[in-house]
């Protein structure tokens, strides 16, 4: 059996037909769009064993970014996922993450990237968190991380998955892992903030470890067939 060309009506940039794309060859590769550091890193160890090559934006010149408009996580991230998958033509999974502080009605919750204004770091943006915070008492400094991950294909399906870790906002920062919010997320059945746990502990518990062992089911189970049958059938939707 040959193998299968399927029509994409998408611009597929870095493909060399616009009107057809070789479903085998762009299922080996997987287009990690973003452009946060600490997001890639993570990434990189959550998805290592999938036989799948992972292609960061800079890799292939990608340098623009969607305005993250969604009211929510599940909203942002498949607004990311397909915004890149148009402009790679490939397999690609971004996610959407942030966290929920309870005592701040769920804020920062979408914005957490942007809490503080654009242009302060990390730690100005942990500074704010606990100015905010101050007098709260530890009872009512509940917060979670909430990651989800889009998967977007060049056919057009796409679905999500979701994952949560439920914590306190600490009184001060500690730890020097992670990135983020991660020096006063607090995990109390570890006595100890994200940026304190080493990466292969934060990897095996995080919101984003959650969303991406669920992505990672349905990506290794497409490879296997992929590898089984040498081509792939037109898939219809599988939204989640
Ligand atoms: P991309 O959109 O390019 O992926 P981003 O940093 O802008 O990068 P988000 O819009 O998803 O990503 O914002 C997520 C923010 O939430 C992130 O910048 C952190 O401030 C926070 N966050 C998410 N996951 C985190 C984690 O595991 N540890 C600490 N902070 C986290």
């Amino acid at each position: 059996m040959g193998h299968q060309l399927l029509p994409v009506s998408l611009p597929l940039l870095n493909h060399p037909s616009s009107k057809w794309y070789h479903r085998e060859t762009v299922a080996l590769h997987l287009f990690l769009a973003t452009y946060n550091p600490g997001k890639v890193a993570e990434y990189l160890s959550l998805l290592g064993t999938l036989p799948l090559d992972l292609v960061t934006p800079s890799q292939v010149g990608i340098t623009t970014a969607p305005e993250e408009t969604g009211a929510t996580f599940e909203e942002n991230a498949l607004l990311k996922a397909k915004y890149y998958l148009e402009r790679s033509g490939l397999l690609t999974l971004a996610d959407d993450s942030g966290l929920e502080v309870d005592a701040l009605n769920g804020g920062p919750g979408v914005h957490s990237a942007r809490y503080g204004g654009p242009g302060i770091s990390d730690s100005d943006r942990v500074r704010k968190l606990m100015k905010a915070l101050e007098g709260v008492p530890w009872e009512r400094r509940t917060a979670r991380f909430h990651c989800v991950v889009a998967l977007a294909w060049p056919d057009a399906a796409w679905e999500t998955f979701h994952g949560t870790r439920e914590g306190y906002i600490a009184l001060e920062p500690k730890g020097a892992n992670g990135f983020g919010y991660d020096p006063v997320f607090f995990l109390p059945e570890l006595g100890m903030t994200m940026a304190e746990l080493p990466p292969e502990v934060k990897n095996r518990l995080s919101h984003r470890a959650e969303a991406a062992r669920k992505a990672m089911l349905r990506l290794q189970k497409e490879t296997a067939v992929t590898q089984l049958v040498g081509n792939r059938s037109p898939k219809t939707s599988f939204r989640g």
